[in-house]
């Protein structure tokens, strides 16, 4: 008989975490087990991110222990990310990695914290061969992010992929006053620059433009009627788990846009279904899952090995019980 078990944990962040207009100073989330015992066994991470998902983890938990989701209410997508994440374990572990195209991922460094740390973490990432990095912009003010953004192309050398992320911060003026700050330092992209995101292809006139919150209100085959974006970010945990993760990268490529999978804050039970999404792209961007690091304890017996410029996608993780309580 197969069975499901539900846990539950939450543990802290290594610095407060700001998600929408809130600060975080921990995450929580399920795991979700999956296994017919003997034969087959999986873990995946069912943990919507606050101010980015939809679903709440309340509603998530009601949906998993009623029968909502097998009875017409629509699945969510972190609900299908941690089903797909369990799944994609027993097929490593039975027929081995068939899906995939390659064997390492490789990272994108996430720049995070005062100047002082971003530019300090800027120059260990190129001495320690990433090959791309991104820096958060919006929040500094217009003066503060483009001397950063500089200082931060001065200490990368020229060719480290820069991308910068404004998280909706701007209006037009903003944008315009930004993208000419930024010309001469080859910036990849500025993940969602504007506040209101229909002024998105007028933006991608004056620098390139990558959308990222966008995806979750599009669908994938209206996609390309965005093909004003250099690249879309793609987080299975907010688009619909790890197939159709996949699908939007590849139609992605199929428009010319960079296909960057990226993180919600996951543990390391969502990383492992992260990087087997990232690990089957056709095109590897660098993807965004540094975020990692701000994951201080994980749900994980030990910890994933993440903070490298390239990472090999491991084999089944070992959850930590002492961590997880067990709710169903
Ligand atoms: O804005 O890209 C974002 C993580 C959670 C929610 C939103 C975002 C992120 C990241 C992930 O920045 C890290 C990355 O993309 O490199
Ligand atoms: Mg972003």
């Amino acid at each position: 008989m197969m069975r499901t078990k539900l846990y539950r944990y939450r543990v802290p962040f290594t610095e407060a975490v700001s998600l929408g207009d809130q600060w975080h100073t921990h995450r929580e989330g399920l795991l979700i087990r999956q296994s017919l015992p003997g034969v087959c066994d999986g873990w995946g991470e069912v943990a919507p991110l606050p101010g980015f998902s939809r679903e709440t983890l309340p509603a998530v938990i009601d949906g998993l222990l009623g029968a909502a989701y097998l009875t017409g209410s629509a699945v969510p997508p972190s609900v299908t990310f941690g089903m797909d994440t369990a799944q994609a374990q027993w097929r490593m572990a039975a027929t081995g990695d068939g899906a995939l195209r390659r064997n390492t991922v490789r990272i994108c460094a996430l720049l995070t914290g005062p100047p002082d740390t971003v530019l300090a973490r800027a120059a260990q990432a190129a001495a320690t061969g990433y090959e791309a990095v991104k820096l958060k912009v919006g929040h500094r003010g217009l003066q503060s992010d483009l001397e950063l953004a500089r200082a931060v192309r001065q200490v990368i050398g020229p060719e480290v992929e820069f991308r910068l992320d404004a998280n909706r911060a701007w209006v037009f003026p903003e944008a315009q006053a930004f993208a000419a700050g930024i010309r001469d330092l080859g910036v990849a992209f500025v993940e969602e620059p504007m506040a209101d995101p229909r002024l998105l292809p007028q933006a991608a006139r004056l620098m390139p433009v990558a959308l990222d919150e966008s995806l979750t209100a599009l669908s994938l085959g209206s996609l390309g009627n965005h093909a004003y974006a250099v690249a879309i970010v793609i987080k299975p945990a907010l688009l619909g788990g790890i197939a159709a993760a996949v699908s939007w990268a590849e139609q992605a490529v199929h428009l010319g846009m960079m296909p960057v999978i990226s993180a919600a804050y996951e543990t390391g039970a969502g990383m492992l279904g992260l990087l087997y999404t990232a690990g089957q792209v056709s095109v590897e961007a660098a993807a965004g899952l540094d975020t990692y690091r701000l994951i201080q304890r994980d749900v994980l017996v030990s910890r994933l090995a993440l903070a490298e410029p390239r990472v090999a996608i491991p084999a089944l993780p070992l959850p930590d019980r002492d961590i997880l309580t067990r709710i169903a």
